[in-house]
């Protein structure tokens, strides 16, 4: 799906701001149909946010069930006679969207752009009021899965992942215009033939067929080649690649035709670059590609998981001072603006599906004592496999032409020493390479499946492995966690795989200090890496460290999370702690 964009045949209107909302845990708005007039007894509320810490008190932060949002927008006079489209970049979870009390669409999965042509339902030059119940419930049949329990106290909802449930309208909502035939979707692949740079091209064109011109601008605008038809590969001499840490990107002018006429117009960044897998090699345009880096989250003070420019540009900034080259999107997409500017500053990116918590033997207790199994017709099943293809395909439509994404991660953490997940992942990992032959996929494996357990990695192209020895084992025994944690690794560095450590860290509270290492510390962060360090210089098959986490982030209230999860090298706020010190003198000094 392609992104709204200004260019000489196309208009966009962001429709950000100051929103009417209106918490609604009774589900009262559908039936009385809140929608069908301008929403009552509402508050104002900011867009993109997560509506949870905005509002002080339990009531929002806590809401299980529908969330009300309603704005008006003006559609342009000048948009008249063109297609007109409403498109949200996300609603987390679900949302169903009126515009002036007529359905357009709905949709589920909470970190993935729909859209709706509301061409019959506006009038260019006049205004409409748009209304979208955000809806932040988890279950069986979500990606990811959560339990909702009625309680004397009201509705309670429970999730497997150690992040908070922020909710609401997290990105950019756009009105935009297009010519009615129109380019609907493009897809670049790029290859490397001695100094040539190759670009196979596909367009999608929507109404009746024009023709197609493809022209191929360089970073200074020359032209450097020219395609026509549909599809084609467009071959560019002595080319410049788009490379870890250079971030040179070509454009495509995409028009549609008609003689001299052009009907539409998009511009398609293009990153000319190679991505492989050879025995235990990750290589990027043929070069060993060594990750350094982060899991991150989407997750700042006050607006949650609310897309912000200025920690966007602050976080990559701080990857720059401290030398790191990669993050993974744990544990779902981020907003498209933070893979555009990975792309453009040659940032290397594993993007992520929301398949995170998909591992009930990792939460004892939360069943009332009882273990459920994960994979049965009574817990994650048919509709959540389909749910699972959902957020696949759509991940995959959305992000395939960043060249800054190397890899697919199709899940974090599932259940994978059983028969069951074997069979619940078996046709996923043929629908990415179905969908995205040109990139290596795999999925994160949990400390519960070490290796000689786990039957789902052998699917992957690659083994991203989250291991916590020196924390949730052989806490303060760094000794013993080096030796478990060398054992393992024999194993798996003899799978002929390139491995990526996707996890290694350690709660630690800012300011916290200690003569000895003792867990929480400063200290300990930094001995706890360090032994981590030691272990993968040793592997040859290790190619990458990412720590966990890039900064300290929000998570559900539980006796061993302080104010949320600490394992930031950054505070939540974004202040090194003395680990990040350490981190930048081995990153800078690795070189890649
Ligand atoms: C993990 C999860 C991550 C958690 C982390 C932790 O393995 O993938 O979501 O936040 O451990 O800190 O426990």
């Amino acid at each position: 799906m392609l992104r709204p964009q200004d260019t000489p045949t196309r208009e966009r209107k962001p429709l950000g701001g100051l929103w009417a909302f209106r918490l609604d845990a009774a589900g009262d708005g559908r039936r009385e149909h809140w929608f069908a007039a301008p929403l009552t007894d509402a508050r104002e509320m900011a867009v993109p946010a997560s509506y949870n810490d905005i509002i002080p008190g339990t009531e929002s932060r806590d809401h299980v069930g529908d969330a009300w949002y309603e704005t008006t927008a003006l559609v342009p006079r000048g948009w008249a006679g063109q297609r007109i489209v409403l498109r949200f970049d996300s609603a987390t979870h679900a949302a169903v969207v009126w515009v002036d009390g007529v359905e357009v669409m709905a949709h589920s999965g909470g970190y993935t752009p729909f859209e709706a042509d509301v061409t019959e339902l506006v009038q260019p030059g006049g205004r409409v009021r748009i209304t979208a119940v955000v809806n932040n419930e988890l279950t069986f049949e979500t990606i990811p899965p959560g339990i909702i329990d009625d309680t004397p106290q009201g509705r309670r909802q429970t999730y497997f992942h150690d992040f908070y449930n922020f909710a609401g309208l997290h990105r950019q909502v756009w009105l935009y215009a297009t010519p009615t035939t129109y380019i609907d979707d493009i897809t670049v692949v790029t290859g490397i033939e001695g100094a040539d740079g190759l670009v196979d091209y596909s367009v999608v064109v929507a109404g009746d067929a024009s023709e197609v011109s493809v022209r191929l601008l360089d970073a200074e605008g020359v032209e450097v080649a020219t395609g026509t038809g549909p599809s084609g590969r467009l071959r560019v001499p002595g080319a410049h690649l788009w490379a870890p840490g250079d971030g040179y990107l070509y454009t495509a002018i995409v028009e549609l035709l008609d003689g001299a006429a052009v009907i539409d117009s998009y511009e398609q960044t293009v990153g000319i670059r190679t991505v492989a897998v050879d025995g235990n090699r990750f290589l990027i345009n043929g070069e060993p590609f060594y990750f350094t880096g982060f899991g991150k989250h989407e997750d700042t003070p006050v607006r949650g998981k609310g897309h912000d420019d200025a920690f966007l540009v602050h976080d990559f900034d701080l990857f720059d001072w401290i030398g790191a080259n990669s993050f993974r999107t744990s544990h779902y997409p981020y907003a498209e603006e933070v893979y555009d500017y990975a792309d453009r500053h040659g940032i290397v990116v594993i993007d992520e599906t929301p398949a995170v918590g998909l591992n009930f033997g990792l939460m004892g207790g939360v069943f009332g004592g009882r273990t459920l199994p994960t994979f049965s017709a009574d817990t994650l099943s048919g509709p959540a496999q389909q749910a699972h293809e959902q957020v696949i395909r759509e991940l995959i439509a959305r992000d395939k032409n960043h060249p800054s994404v190397v890899l697919w991660s199709i899940a974090n953490e599932p259940e994978s020493h059983t028969d069951e997940a074997l069979d619940y992942f078996t046709p996923l990992f043929a629908l990415a390479r179905e969908l995205d032959p040109s990139r290596p996929v795999g999925f994160v494996n949990v400390m519960l499946s070490p290796y000689g357990a786990c039957k789902v990695s052998q699917l992957g192209d690659v083994l991203m492995l989250n291991r916590y020895y020196g924390w949730y084992v052989d806490t303060a025994n760094l000794a013993a966690a080096e030796q478990h944690w060398r054992e393992e690794l024999d194993g798996w560095a003899n799978e002929n795989k390139p491995i990526i450590i996707t996890e290694y860290g350690a709660d630690t509270i800012s300011g916290f200090h200690s003569v000895n290492p003792d867990p929480w510390s400063e200290e300990y962060q930094i001995e706890y890496l360090d032994m981590n360090h030691r272990v993968f210089d040793d592997y040859p098959a290790v190619v990458g460290e990412h720590v966990w986490n890039f900064a300290d982030f929000r998570t559900s209230t539980a006796i061993f999370r302080v104010d949320g999860n600490k394992k930031g090298v950054f505070t939540a706020d974004r202040r090194p702690k003395a680990a990040a010190h350490k981190l930048r003198e081995r990153w800078k000094g690795l070189g890649n």
